[in-house]
C-alpha cells in the first residue's frame, strides 16, 4: 500500500511516472509501486542491513532499483547515523529529542557512520534519463534537508512531494511541518492533503499546479554573466565571503544571493570581461523576504566602467519574483557593453538572488577560412 499514490489518485491528479522514495526501509512500497503506471522507482536506504532486504525485496523487478546511501543537502559529509530498534523504521541522523517521550519503547540500540550524497547528484549519476515526478520522502527528521539537496530535481522533475511532518521536531535537530512548507514555496508547491495525529506528527502531499517555470520561455543562450567578477557598493552583516558573486553563482533558490548594507543607492555590478552585444537581462529577485525593497531597480550599461548608460528603471508598482517563474526579464536591442550595473534609487538595502545576462560577443570573431 503506498498513502501517497492513495493520495494523488483520491485527489484525481495525473498519475506520476516515476517515483523516488528515499528512506524505503525493506522496501514495503514495492507492490503499491508496481501496480502503478510508474516507469521507473528508485528506492533508497542508508541501513546496510535493511538495504540488502530492500534489495531482496525487489528482487529482478525490472525499472526497480535500490540505492544503498543516506541523502542530505550536501555531499561527502560524516555523520553518526543511529539505529533504532523498531527494525530500523526510526532510525535517524538526529538525536530522539521529542521522539523519546512519546515512544518510551522505541531507543537507538547501534550507531554507524555514513558519508551524505545529494539526491541530485544519486539522480544524475545514475538516471539521468527517468522522468520522476513523486518524491517520497520518510527520513525521520532530515526530509528538509533531503530537499536542500534536491535543486535541481525539485525545479524542472518532481510534482509531488509526500513526506512525513511533524509540527514540532520529533527529532532532536529534525524539521517542521512548517520549514518544509515554506522550502517547498520556492518551488511552487502547496499542500493539496495533510493529516496530523493527535501526537503532532503526520504526512502531507505537496504539488506543483501549473508550475510558473514552465511558462518561461527558454534563455536564448548561454548566460554570460555566470561566474563573472562581480562588485557591490558595500557589505553588510548578512554578507558572505566573496558576497557579490553569489548573484553570478548560477544558483537560485529564492533567497539572497548577496546583501549589500542599507545604504543611498546601493549598486551591484558585474563585468563580462569583454564587449557583446547584449540581447536580453534577467534578474531573480529573493522571493523570501522583502521582495519590495527590488521596486527601484535601474539597469546600466558601460563599456568602460566610466560612461553608463540606462537601459531599464522599473516601474515602482511592479515587485518581480524569481524561481517563482517571475523573474524581472528585459529584452535589449543589442547594445553594447562589457559593465552592467543594477543600482536601487532610494535608501534601503539591495539584495537579489541571480543575474543572467545573454548576448554574442561583439565584434563578431572574424570566421576562419581554410584555404
Ligand atoms: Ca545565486
Amino acid at each position: 500500500m503506498s498513502e501517497a499514490l492513495n493520495i494523488i489518485k483520491y485527489l484525481r491528479f495525473p498519475k506520476p511516472l516515476g517515483i523516488i522514495h528515499v528512506g524505503a526501509n525493506s522496501g514495503q512500497e514495492i507492490e503499491a509501486y508496481e501496480n502503478s503506471s510508474a516507469e521507473a522507482c528508485v528506492y533508497i536506504e542508508p541501513i546496510p542491513h535493511i538495504f540488502q532486504q530492500l534489495k531482496d525485496n525487489i528482487g529482478n523487478l525490472s525499472n526497480h532499483y535500490a540505492v544503498e546511501a543516506l541523502c542530505s543537502d550536501v555531499n561527502g559529509e560524516e555523520v553518526e547515523f543511529y539505529i533504532a530498534s523498531n527494525e530500523g523504521q526510526s532510525s535517524s541522523m538526529f538525536p530522539l529529542g521529542n521522539h523519546a517521550q512519546l515512544y518510551p519503547d522505541i531507543k537507538y540500540i547501534n550507531s554507524i557512520k555514513l558519508e551524505t550524497r545529494t539526491l541530485d547528484s544519486i539522480i544524475e549519476e545514475q538516471f539521468p534519463q527517468c522522468q520522476f515526478d513523486l518524491l517520497v520522502l520518510d527520513t525521520q527528521g532530515s526530509e528538509l534537508k533531503v530537499l536542500m539537496g534536491s535543486h535541481y530535481l525539485l525545479k524542472s522533475k518532481i510534482r509531488y512531494v509526500f513526506a512525513e511532518i511533524s509540527e514540532d521536531p520529533l527529532y532532536e535537530g529534525g524539521c517542521t511541518f512548517e520549514e518544509v512548507t515554506s522550502f517547498l514555496k520556492l518551488y511552487g508547491f502547496r499542500v493539496k492533503n495533510l493529516y496530523i495525529n493527535y501526537k503532532n506528527w503526520g504526512e502531507a502531499l505537496y504539488a506543483k499546479k501549473n508550475s510558473h517555470n514552465s511558462q518561461l520561455p527558454e534563455p536564448p543562450g548561454l548566460n554570460l554573466a555566470l561566474n563573472k567578477p562581480a562588485q557591490q557598493s558595500s557589505v553588510s552583516c548578512w554578507s558572505k565571503p566573496n558576497d557579490a558573486q553569489g548573484a553570478v553563482n548560477g544558483f537560485k533558490d529564492g533567497g539572497y544571493g548577496f546583501h549589500t548594507n542599507e545604504e543611498e543607492n546601493p549598486w551591484w555590478q558585474v563585468d563580462l570581461l569583454e564587449n557583446y552585444a547584449l540581447t536580453e537581462i534577467r534578474v531573480y529577485n529573493r522571493i523570501d523576504w522583502c521582495e519590495e525593497r527590488a521596486k527601484t531597480l535601474q539597469i546600466y550599461l558601460s563599456q568602460d566602467k566610466k560612461n553608463w548608460k540606462r537601459v531599464y528603471h522599473n516601474d515602482e508598482n511592479y515587485i518581480f519574483g524569481g524561481v517563482d517563474g517571475r523573474p524581472l526579464i528585459v529584452a535589449l536591442n543589442s547594445h553594447i557593453a562589457r559593465y552592467i550595473r543594477l543600482q536601487l534609487q532610494e535608501t534601503t538595502a539591495l539584495h537579489l538572488d541571480e543575474f543572467e545576462v545573454y548576448g554574442e560577443i561583439f565584434p563578431p570573431k572574424n570566421p576562419v577560412i581554410y584555404l
